[in-house]
């Protein structure tokens, strides 16, 4: 039978999402709205971290390190890591409406991305922390002898985690994940606009069993808030952030003075080309997926679309069939499979660019306003799903990142110049190029000037690759060995024979 949204309307009182330091959820804090941007109604209240919530949350990490967590052995830590999936997966309904509350996004999508990624995340790093090995050599000494050199891994300490909304849980174990795997205990700051499911996981820590202290949640907001007083403080020996280029900025300020490690995977303004030999049906599904999927709100996301002549008005109007096929709609609604843009205030700023389209000279082919829909989605911050064609690549929509649901197709005709627009970004995230010529694929693959370059596919995600941006989009590399080498750092250790 049809789920309808009634059902699933808030009309009990607003969820208490507290902080969570040494193992207990912590009284206390300025409260701050949680908004469903399904409806734009409040759906849950969460109690801001001030300094002596923060100073409490490191003093916790630092006595998991120094106690019970940094004791572990690693088989018993490979064995918690597990049961935090476990706890995840027995659980998955909660993580799921917690999930579809803070963002809006399709039952079905959380259902099949953000939750299950939430589990494999640490399942792939209890793996990984215990297949790695480390080097050794064996030298010849000054005096004629030998001496053995070999490197073993510690963690950093206390790793200070900041997160953005637009995948939240998946995104936070990306990084959770390996930096306890690594040993180290962590201070999670999720955005603010998505609280929930970083405090569900903090009811499965508990669960579980997790040494006090070894997880930690902070809620609040960046400048003058949790964000900035983790980035900041003398405790916390790493950053490791998710999101806005300019936040990335901010973020390496503030950590310059106490010489954090940092990891940052940030903005991007993705590219895709399809050629003209590209199976064209797959072409328009894997690209259609790649531009809606989470409405836009995917950082790997191509807003730029580069189309090979000859089969440019046939991929445009592929493209133009997907969007109007996007059913918009309350998140629990049969058939929905397109959800709200995270807040008002984004909405506003991806309709401003929608305005900025049009005044650059963009054909609508579809799109560009908002949908009428009725009942509680009425309230919700939706807009279509939209895209251009007739700007030229120079033009703001095509080089500066929207995140929303939307893309500019234009036309090419040599490789070369395919290549060229296709670079032409301070970004460098992602890029997917469509062919089926072998030594092409690998060809433009390789030109292209980013950190995960998809071919035939994207979004398609083995998590021991590694991942990350290039220019503007990142620092660092994380995924399998690349994550267990950020969030550990060795010790050279030399013998002399
Ligand atoms: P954001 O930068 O506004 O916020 C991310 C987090 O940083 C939030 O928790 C926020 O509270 C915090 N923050 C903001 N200012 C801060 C400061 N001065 N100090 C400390 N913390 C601060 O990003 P967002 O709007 O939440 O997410 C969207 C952005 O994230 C897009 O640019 C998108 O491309 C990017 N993103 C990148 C990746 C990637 O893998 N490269 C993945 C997802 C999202
Ligand atoms: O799949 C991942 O590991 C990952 N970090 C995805 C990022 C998606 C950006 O919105």
């Amino acid at each position: 039978m049809a789920t309808s949204h009634a059902a699933h309307l808030n009309q009990t009182a607003p969820r208490l999402l507290r902080n969570f330091v040494g193992g207990k959820f912590v009284e206390g804090g300025k409260p701050f709205d949680v908004v469903d941007p399904a409806t734009g109604q409040m759906h849950a209240i969460a109690l801001e971290a001030d300094s002596a919530v923060v100073d409490a949350a490191v003093a916790a990490a630092q006595k998991a390190v120094d106690g019970d967590w940094g004791r572990m052995t690693l088989t018993a830590r490979r064995k918690l890591l597990n049961a935090i999936a476990d706890g995840i997966e027995a659980r998955f309904d909660d993580f799921l409406e917690a999930e579809i509350a803070d963002t809006g996004k399709p039952h079905d999508l959380a259902h099949h991305l953000d939750i299950p990624r939430g589990a494999a995340n640490f399942r792939v790093f209890a793996d990984a922390i215990a297949n790695l090995s480390t080097e050794t050599f064996e030298m010849d000494t000054p005096d004629g002898g030998k001496a053995l050199n070999y490197a073993v891994r510690k963690p950093l300490g206390v790793v200070g985690i900041i997160s953005p909304w637009n995948l939240p849980l998946l995104l936070m174990t990306w990084k959770a994940a390996p930096a306890l795997a690594c040993g180290n205990a962590v201070i999670v700051k999720p955005s603010e606009e998505t609280p929930s499911t970083t405090t569900l996981l903090g009811e499965v820590m508990a669960q579980i069993g997790m040494p006090d202290g070894a997880y930690n949640v902070v809620h609040g907001f960046g400048p003058g808030s949790a964000g900035e007083l983790l980035t900041s403080h003398p405790g916390i020996r790493a950053i490791t952030f998710t999101g806005e280029t300019r936040t990335g900025s901010a973020i390496m300020k503030a950590a310059a003075p106490t010489v954090k490690a940092l990891s940052f995977e940030l903005g991007g303004k993705n590219a895709a080309i399809v050629f003209a030999d590209a199976d064209m049906d797959e072409a328009v599904a894997g690209l259609s997926r790649a531009v809606f999927l989470n409405t836009g709100q995917v950082c790997l996301a191509p807003e730029r679309i580069y189309v090979e002549r000859p089969v440019f008005d046939r991929f445009v109007a592929g493209m133009k069939m997907k969007a109007e096929a996007l059913k918009p709609g309350h998140p629990h609604d049969k058939g929905v499979d397109f959800g709200p843009l995270i807040s008002d205030e984004h909405r506003r700023k991806v309709l401003d660019y929608y305005k900025v389209a049009v005044d650059e000279g963009a054909t609508v082919v579809t799109g560009g306003g908002v949908p009428a829909l009725s009942g509680a989605a009425a309230g919700g911050f939706f807009v279509e799903p939209t895209i251009w064609t007739g700007l030229p690549h120079d033009a703001r929509v095509c080089r500066e990142e929207i995140f929303g649901p939307c893309s500019a197709i234009i036309p090419f005709d040599t490789e070369e110049e395919a290549i060229r627009m296709a670079n032409d970004s301070e970004y460098g995230l992602a890029s997917s190029v469509w062919t089926t010529n072998l030594s092409r694929a690998h060809r433009v693959g390789k030109a292209m000037e980013v950190g995960i370059s998809w071919v035939n596919c994207w979004f398609l995600r083995d998590l021991r690759t590694p991942f990350g941006g290039a220019k503007m989009s990142g620092i660092g590399r994380e995924g399998g060995e690349h994550s267990i080498n950020f969030y550990s750092e060795p010790t050279n250790i030399c013998i002399k024979l």
